[in-house]
This record gives structure tokens, C-alpha cells and sequence, in this order.
């Protein structure tokens, strides 16, 4: 579904994607150059309506309280359907599905309302709906009824499972920081990695800074690692302490690497990374995660330092 949403979504433009488990790799030629991003498959699934601008997005099966619960995580609530637009643009990019959205009527009294607060005008009914068919019937989904109803509103037992469209009416901060970095030998500060200047929009050029914040007894590199999702990944729960693969001072890992970029540091430690977005409308609202890793060597003495920074989330914003 992933793979097919986002082929439909770049048209003809020539590109590549890739979908293994739960990563997606996405090559992509905006005519300018070719770039890579690495999405985590669920951030795929966000779609951004061209007509009121908001995203979308659809939870796996649950009862209609654990979707309400998952819309929450995700910064946004159970859709508030306003009126026909919105509902022919959901129905014609998610369905056909039976699809909880956010309305209830849990108090039983005959007066639905909209989870995200918003004032209850337009009704898209189905035939002799709601029926309140068992006194459970306190939820309100979009119905998948061939020859009958595609579309329209039914009231059904919150505990039944369906996929709950989830809306976010806005973007998320384009730029987020995850974590912190590790302390330096030889300095009180922290790597830290954050955004300069530049959007990071579609066509936009967007630029990163590694501030290693302490004077380098030699110059060296340090990299930009381009990662998924920092909460939890696999089976590994992160941050991950990264003292296992020989890298001290607690140094910490919030991100899943994927791929990674080296940059050149500067004497202070300091270095620069541009990421151009390409202009494909697809990619409004994915996320991709960055890290600083930094390894340099001390002349005088035999031992090598390493550090790591603090992680950014990106949103590509339209
Ligand atoms: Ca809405
Ligand atoms: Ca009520
Ligand atoms: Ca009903």
C-alpha cells in the first residue's frame, strides 16, 4: 500500500523506492540531482489534503478508544469530517474501508460530538442512520457498504476494530531536537548538531551545523548519520548506549542509522552539511532523523576521542 501511495503520488517522475520491512528507501531525480532518503514506512503513510492543507494519516485496526489514544500520540486527533470536500478527498484517498472517525455519542444522549472540539454542522448519514442498532453503539465510522453506503456514517460498538483516520491540522515544528550529546574530553560542552538556515521544503536547500564546541588537537571528520525513527525501533529501545561497540563516555545513539555522510570539521570543531529537498509533492510531511558522530585522535597521546551529538527531526515541510 505504502509503495503503491507513493508511486501514484510521484507520477511519471523517474525514481526508485524500495521497501524493506518497515524502511523505505526512496531515490529520487529532481532534475537537479539525485537524492537518497530513508523514511520510516509508517511516516509514508501521512498524506496532506490539497484542499484544507491538513494531514492525514490511517492507525492498523483498533477499537475506536485505542485509535482515539494513537491520534493523540501522534500529534493530532480522530478526523473531524467538516463537510463534503473533506469527506469525498478522505474517502477517495483511504477507502474503501470501514474507517473510525472522531465521533461519539458515549454519554447516550442522542447528541454526537467531535473529539477535536469542533462544532457539529455537517452530517453525512448513511440510510437510517445512526440506528443505535445495541445500546453499544456509540462511535461513528465511515462505511463500507457496496451498493449501500460508501462513505457515509454509521453509529457501531467502539470496540469493533477498524483503521481510524487520524488529522493533524498542522505541520510539526519543521526542525525538532531529540536528546542531548555527549560531553568532550577535554571541554564542558556538548556536541551539538542544529539547523542553520533554509527550510527544509520541497526545492528547498536546507543546512545542518555539527558544533563540536572544543578545540581539536588534530583536525579530523566527523560524520552526519541519516537515520528512522529514535523512539523505538526493532527490538532495540533507544537511545542506545553505544559503550558496547568501543565508543565511551556513555555516548548515546537515538537514532537507527542507515546511511551516513561524512562532513570535514574545522580546527574548532565545527562543520557544515547542506541537504536539497527534492520537489516532490510526496514527500510533504515525511520525517527523516540526523546525528552527529565525531572521531578524532590526540597527538600527544595514544588515545582516541569520540562523541555524538544530540538527534534532529526533520518534517519536509510543503
Ligand atoms: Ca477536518
Ligand atoms: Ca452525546
Ligand atoms: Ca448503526
Amino acid at each position: 500500500m505504502v509503495a503503491d501511495t507513493f508511486r501514484g503520488a510521484l507520477g511519471s517522475q523517474p525514481r526508485q523506492l524500495h521497501v524493506i520491512g518497515d524502511r523505505a528507501a526512496v531515490v529520487a531525480d529532481d532534475g537537479q540531482g539525485t537524492h537518497l532518503f530513508m523514511l520510516d514506512r509508517t511516516e509514508l503513510d501521512w498524506r496532506r489534503s490539497p484542499t484544507n492543507g491538513n494531514y492525514y494519516r490511517l492507525t492498523d485496526p483498533l477499537t475506536w478508544f485505542d485509535a482515539k489514544h494513537q491520534a493523540r500520540n501522534w500529534g493530532g486527533h480522530l478526523v473531524a469530517v467538516g463537510d463534503q470536500a473533506e469527506s469525498d478527498w478522505l474517502w477517495a484517498t483511504f477507502g474503501p474501508l470501514d474507517l473510525w472517525i472522531g465521533l461519539e455519542d458515549h454519554d447516550r444522549n442522542g447528541v454526537f460530538e467531535w473529539v477535536s472540539g469542533e462544532p457539529f454542522q455537517f452530517t453525512n448519514w448513511c440510510p437510517g442512520e445512526p440506528n443505535h442498532a445495541s445500546p453499544n453503539e456509540t462511535a461513528v465510522h465511515m462505511a463500507n457498504y457496496p451498493g449501500f453506503c460508501l462513505g457515509g456514517w454509521n453509529d457501531q460498538d467502539p470496540l469493533d476494530q477498524y483503521r481510524g483516520i487520524v488529522e493533524r491540522t498542522a505541520a510539526p515544528d519543521a526542525v525538532e531536537s531529540l536528546g542531548i550529546g555527549c560531553s568532550i574530553a577535554y571541554a564542558n560542552g556538548l556536541c551539538t548538531l542544529v539547523h542553520v538556515s533554509g527550510r527544509p521544503a520541497l526545492g528547498h536547500q536546507t543546512e545542518f551545523e555539527l558544533d563540536l564546541n572544543a578545540w581539536l588537537p588534530s583536525i579530523s571528520d566527523g560524520i552526519i548519520v541519516l537515520g528512522l525513527d529514535c523512539q523505538a525501533y526493532g527490538t532495540l529501545p533507544l537511545p542506545l548506549s553505544l559503550e558496547p561497540f568501543g565508543w565511551g563516555e556513555n555516548c548515546r545513539l537515538y537514532i537507527d542509522i542507515v546511511d551516513a555522510i561524512p562532513i570535514a570539521l574545522d580546527a574548532w570543531g565545527r562543520g557544515g552539511f547542506d541537504m536539497a529537498i527534492p520537489a516532490f509533492q510526496a514527500l510533504v510531511g515525511n520525517q527523516f532523523f540526523l546525528q552527529g558522530l565525531v572521531l578524532w585522535a590526540d597527538p600527544y597521546s595514544s588515545i582516541s576521542h569520540r562523541t555524538s551529538s544530540n538527534a534532529l527531526r526533520v518534517t519536509i515541510q510543503p
